[in-house]
């Protein structure tokens, strides 16, 4: 098949996404273009995949870059260059509109939920109209089932649950690095975003100012973002500033996680939980809050979760598993639930299942 996926190149959970299962697809010997204002972050420079650039023309008429159209127009003029058989977005806005303008019903499309395009922009009466439509004549996965719920009520489409992958060979467990970030006898706990308020990131340094007082741990806070300022702020006022380290974005963020003893996440909302995955996958277990698609991912063999803002809940659950004689146990049931439930092969099968029955139905 020739398919060219649409994504967002930045740090965000939606484009790795998207760049990995145009790798996947790639080996399986399809012919993939992605589709992204910029060289997609995780995209390596040796991929098969080809990236193709939507531009962002200015003029100085518009009040802004007119995106949803150069994707649109971007598309049409190349699908119909490359002979593209199906076009697959990620996030729905407006990549769900974008590509409906460019195709109507004359190429079959798939569109990807991931989770603030429902949650958020889906609810915005500017987004969810035009949204809704596009959705409607495409074929709609979600990347949990929590989010494809959300997405029925706000969109009035019932998508496929298609949970996302993690590549086992590369997120695993490097337990002989943990020197590179840890002292000899210190647990080394992660967290990994980009530091959107929604990721609670301060929360996380509050929790740990409380494991801190009772084990000897280092936290690693790894990406960038609005709340960096704040998370390093906190760390300050807590006097815990010396054991949190700042790491910044990384395209090898299995190199830090594979150290790591525990991942912690305490985000509001989070549909999947994309770096919870990949901490799985390199044998360690999370602690999480119990929001939107992560009780999907993080079951009690694998880790704990704990209430939105339960900040002693939350530096408990991490001693709790720190100190389990359980804990070697848990690192490998994690490691064997990415190996199983989210490994790449599977979740690409699925996709190709779906352009396949969309292919059909034409
Ligand atoms: O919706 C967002 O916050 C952005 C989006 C992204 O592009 O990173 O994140 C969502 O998609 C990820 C990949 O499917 C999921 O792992 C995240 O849980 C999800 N974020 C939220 O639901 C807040």
């Amino acid at each position: 098949m020739r398919i060219g996926l649409v994504a967002y190149p930045g740090l965000g959970g939606s484009g790795i996404v998207a760049t990995e299962l145009a790798e996947r697809l790639a080996l399986f010997g399809h012919e993939v273009y992605l589709f992204a204002t910029e060289r997609p972050f995780r995209l390596s420079k040796e991929s098969p995949v080809r990236f193709l650039e939507v531009p962002l023309p200015y003029y100085p008429v518009f009040p802004a870059p007119l995106y949803t159209l150069s994707l649109a127009g971007t598309l049409e003029s190349e699908a119909g260059r490359l002979k593209l058989d199906l076009v697959h977005t990620h996030y729905a806005v407006p990549h769900a509109a974008a590509a409906y303008l460019a195709f109507e019903d004359r190429l079959p499309l798939v569109h990807t939920l991931h989770g603030t395009d429902v949650s958020l922009l889906g609810m915005d009466p500017a987004f969810r109209l035009p949204t809704a439509r596009a959705l409607q004549r495409g074929r709609t996965t979600a990347v949990s089932q929590a989010l494809a719920l959300q997405a029925e009520k706000a969109f009035g489409v019932r998508p496929r649950v298609i949970y996302n992958a993690v590549d086992p060979e590369r997120f695993r467990p490097r337990p002989e690095w943990k020197r590179l970030y840890a002292e000899e006898g210190e647990f080394l706990l992660v967290h990994a975003s980009n530091f959107r308020p929604i990721k609670r990131v301060p929360d996380i340094v509050r929790a740990f100012a409380k494991i801190r007082r009772k084990v000897r741990a280092r936290l690693l806070l790894l990406g960038k973002g609005p709340e960096l300022p704040e998370a390093r702020r906190v760390a300050q006022a807590l006097e815990v500033e010396p054991w949190v380290t700042f790491h910044p974005p990384t395209p090898h963020p299995e190199e830090v996680l594979g150290a790591a003893d525990l991942f912690l996440l305490a985000s509001e909302e989070e549909s999947f939980g994309q770096a919870a995955l990949e901490a799985l996958a390199s044998g360690v277990p999370v602690v999480a809050t119990r929001v939107g698609g992560v009780p999907e991912l993080v079951g009690p063999e694998v880790g704990r979760l704990v209430e939105l803002g339960d900040l002693e809940g939350l530096a408990e659950a991490a001693l709790d598993l720190l100190l389990h004689p359980r804990l070697p146990e848990m690192r490998r049931r994690a490691r064997e639930l990415a190996l199983t439930r989210f490994h790449p092969d599977r979740i690409t099968r699925a996709y190709l299942e779906v352009y396949q029955e969309a292919l059909e139905s034409r």
